[in-house]
């Protein structure tokens, strides 16, 4: 008798509690209590064309589905500022997080800490080394990407020379995938040789260093392949420079409206371009499967295209946007 009714009383207690979570908006959902019909974006960096395309295509993508898609993003790409605005979402209780991470081991165990949170975790662009963490990645085939590029720059000095990449930081599985399909790709081109892979850390101004003391060490350089945004801006600055343009050519991923620009005044030679608005919007559509009990995806794979000055008016739709 007594039992029976102090489960009655702490029934009573947990609807009263359910009901004033449930009038605190959103449905209550998931394990811990998370806000079911909240995603969080954590971009790689703030501020940054790729990203905001990619933000543009989520947030898009929610309105749709009826989901709140929040972006927070790191002031650098970079582990160390990117944890903390993760732990800062997981205190909140999102129901599902759509992540970038800047770094494939570093970041693993913030996000595992996340997804035990019993939050949805599903990563977009990037991915980190440990595949048992997100329940969906979506991203460009950027092995493949690198190999295009190494086909693209072939094709542009000749098939023959000394070629540089210029990659971002190492550990960022997107640009690393690149580099490494576009080395593997240069070895079938006999008189084609590879000086490496050199490091500008995600920052514009250190890959116009690496150029201008790769052009004083090797003055037959024949071309660049840039792995993303920063080192292909920063690449072309350093031939404008050393006044290489067009001598040296460049090759470079991403679409910023900056490298569009270099790309229309013959700096660059060519760009690939990727989908990052449609992968925020897969994102978000994997997320909802996960949060709705559907079942989800665990790899997918979007778009990627080589556009040149000759047929770039045709592909703007690829560009880039600087705000939605
Ligand atoms: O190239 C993109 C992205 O795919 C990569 O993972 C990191 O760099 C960019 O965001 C461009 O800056």
């Amino acid at each position: 008798m007594r039992v029976a009714k102090r489960t009655a009383v702490v029934f009573g207690v947990m609807v009263a509690a359910g009901a004033l979570l449930a009038g605190c908006g959103g449905k209550v959902g998931g394990s811990g209590g998370n806000d079911a019909k909240k995603i969080v974006l954590i971009p790689g960096v703030a501020n940054e064309p790729f990203y905001i395309s990619m933000q543009c295509g989520a947030q898009e993508e929610a309105a749709k589905l009826g989901y709140k898609l929040d972006t927070q993003a790191p002031t650098q790409f970079d582990a160390g500022a990117q944890t903390p605005v993760l732990s800062s979402v997981v205190a909140n209780k999102p129901g599902a997080i759509l992540i970038a991470p800047t770094h494939a081991t570093a970041m693993a165990n913030p996000i595992k800490q996340a997804k035990d949170a019993g939050i949805k975790i599903i990563e977009v662009d990037t991915a980190l080394g440990d595949t048992s963490i997100a329940l969906s990645s979506i991203s460009s085939d950027n092995k493949k990407g690198g190999q295009l590029a190494a086909q693209t720059l072939a094709k542009l000095v000749g098939n023959k020379g000394p070629v540089l990449v210029i990659n971002t930081k190492a550990g960022t599985s997107t640009t690393d995938a690149r580099a490494q399909g576009f080395e593997d790709a240069v070895k079938s081109f006999p008189e084609m040789s590879s000086l490496g892979v050199q490091y500008n850390n995600n920052d514009a101004a250190q890959a116009t260093s690496i150029v201008t003391a790769t052009l004083a060490a090797h003055p037959d350089l024949a071309g660049i392949f840039a792995t993303n945004l920063s080192s292909a801006e920063g690449a072309a600055a350093g031939l404008r420079n050393a006044n290489k343009l067009g001598q040296v050519k460049l090759v470079g991923f991403d679409a910023s409206p900056k490298q569009v620009e270099d790309l229309k005044a013959g700096t660059v030679q060519a760009l690939i371009a990727q989908d990052p608005g449609g992968i925020g919007a897969k994102g978000v559509d994997q997320a909802a499967a996960a949060l709705e009990g559907k079942p989800v995806t665990r790899t997918i794979q979007t778009d990627m295209i080589a556009i040149t000055q000759a047929d770039m008016d045709a592909n703007s739709k690829y560009f880039y946007k600087s705000k939605c």
